[in-house]
C-alpha cells in the first residue's frame, strides 16, 4: 500500500461556483451549507476525509467578494486570505460556464509558493462536450496551475481524479486528525447553519442575505438533542416574511432543518425556532465578533 500522506487544502473561488457542494461531496456528509444564493458560506469550515493512503483536510471558504464592502464582507475576505496563508495546497474552483474579472481577482490572491489545482466545476451543465477542451485550455493560461480537473460536484464526477492530483502535493506523513473526525465545527454551529440554509432556500430573494441564526440553547437529554434558535433579521418587515402566512414558512424552515440535523447527528432532535429583529448587525464589527467572525 502507498504510504500515508496528509495536508491542508483550501477550497477557494468566487461566490456560488460550488465550493461547499464540492466539500460535502468529498466528505460524504453535509457539513457546509449550499444554496442558489451567492454568499451562502460565511465562515471557514474544515472537512476531513481519511483514506487508507491519505488524510485530506479541506477548508471551505466564503466566496471572495470583489464588490460589497460592509463589515461582514470584509470579515469574510479576511477569512479567505487567512485560509490561503495556512494551507499546503489550494483548490481554486471556477464555473465551467463563466469566467470573468471576479475570477481573475481571486487568481491574484493565490499564493505563488503553493500548488494550485484548478477545479472546473458544473461540467454537467455543458451539454456540448466538444466545448469542454477549449474551456479548459483557456483557463489554463490564467495561472501556472499544478493540474486542471473538470468536475461536477453536484453529480460527484471526477472527484477521484481531483483527490489523486491533490494527494501528490500533500506534505505530511502522519494523521493530523482522528480518522473518524469529519469537521472542526460543533454540532451547535452546524445546527445554526442548517437553519440558515433553509432560510436562504425557502425565502430566497425576498430576504436580504444578512439574516443570521443564533442558537440559544443546545442540550443533550439522553439521546435527544433539544435545540432552541433565533433567526436574526435586520428589519421588522423581514420578520413577517420569515414567519410567513399562518407561520407556514417558519414551520417549514424548522422542520427541514430538523430532518437534516437528525440525519447528521444520527439521533432525534427537538427544535424550536423563533425570529428576532436586531438592526444593523451585518455592519457592526463588535456584534460580528460576538457571532464568531474574526
Ligand atoms: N449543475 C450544477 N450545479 C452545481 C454544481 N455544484 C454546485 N452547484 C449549485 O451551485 C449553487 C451554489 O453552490 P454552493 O456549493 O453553495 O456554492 P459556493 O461556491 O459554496 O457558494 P458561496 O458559499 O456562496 O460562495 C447551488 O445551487 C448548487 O446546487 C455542479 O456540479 N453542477
Ligand atoms: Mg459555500
Amino acid at each position: 500500500m502507498n504510504k500515508l500522506k496528509s495536508g491542508f487544502i483550501a477550497i477557494v473561488g468566487c461566490p456560488n461556483v460550488g465550493k461547499s457542494t464540492l466539500l460535502n461531496r468529498l466528505i460524504g456528509e453535509k457539513i457546509s451549507i449550499v444554496s442558489r444564493k451567492a454568499q451562502t458560506t460565511r465562515h471557514r469550515i474544515m472537512g476531513i476525509l481519511t483514506r487508507p493512503d491519505a488524510q485530506f483536510v479541506f477548508v471551505d471558504t466564503p466566496g471572495f467578494q470583489t464588490r460589497h464592502t460592509n463589515a461582514l464582507n470584509r470579515a469574510m475576505n479576511r477569512g479567505v486570505t487567512q485560509a490561503l496563508a495556512d494551507v499546503d495546497v489550494v483548490i481554486f474552483v471556477v464555473d465551467a460556464d463563466h469566467f470573468d474579472v471576479r475570477d481573475k481577482a481571486v487568481i491574484k490572491l493565490l499564493p505563488a509558493d503553493r500548488p494550485v489545482i484548478l477545479a472546473v466545476n458544473k461540467i454537467d451543465q455543458i451539454k456540448d462536450k466538444t466545448k469542454l477542451l477549449p474551456i479548459l485550455a483557456s483557463r489554463s493560461e490564467q495561472h501556472p496551475f499544478a493540474a486542471i480537473v473538470p468536475v461536477s460536484a453536484a453529480k460527484g464526477s471526477q472527484l477521484d481524479e481531483l483527490l489523486a492530483e491533490t494527494r501528490k502535493h500533500l506534505p505530511h506523513e502522519e494523521l493530523l486528525f482522528g480518522e473518524n473526525e469529519i469537521t472542526d465545527k460543533s454540532e451547535k454551529f452546524i445546527a445554526s447553519e442548517y437553519i440558515r440554509e433553509k432560510l436562504f432556500r425557502l425565502i430566497g430573494d425576498e430576504l436580504p442575505y444578512s439574516a443570521t441564526v443564533e442558537v440559544e440553547k443546545f442540550e443533550l437529554d439522553g439521546a435527544l438533542r433539544r435545540i432552541s434558535a433565533a433567526i436574526v433579521v435586520d428589519r421588522a418587515a423581514h420578520k413577517g416574511i420569515v414567519i410567513g402566512k399562518g407561520g407556514e414558512t417558519l414551520k417549514r424552515i424548522a422542520s427541514e432543518a430538523r430532518q437534516d440535523m437528525e440525519r447528521l447527528f444520527d439521533g432525534k432532535v427537538f427544535l424550536e425556532v423563533f425570529v428576532k429583529v436586531k438592526s444593523g448587525w451585518s455592519d457592526d464589527e463588535r456584534l460580528l465578533k460576538s457571532l464568531g467572525y474574526e
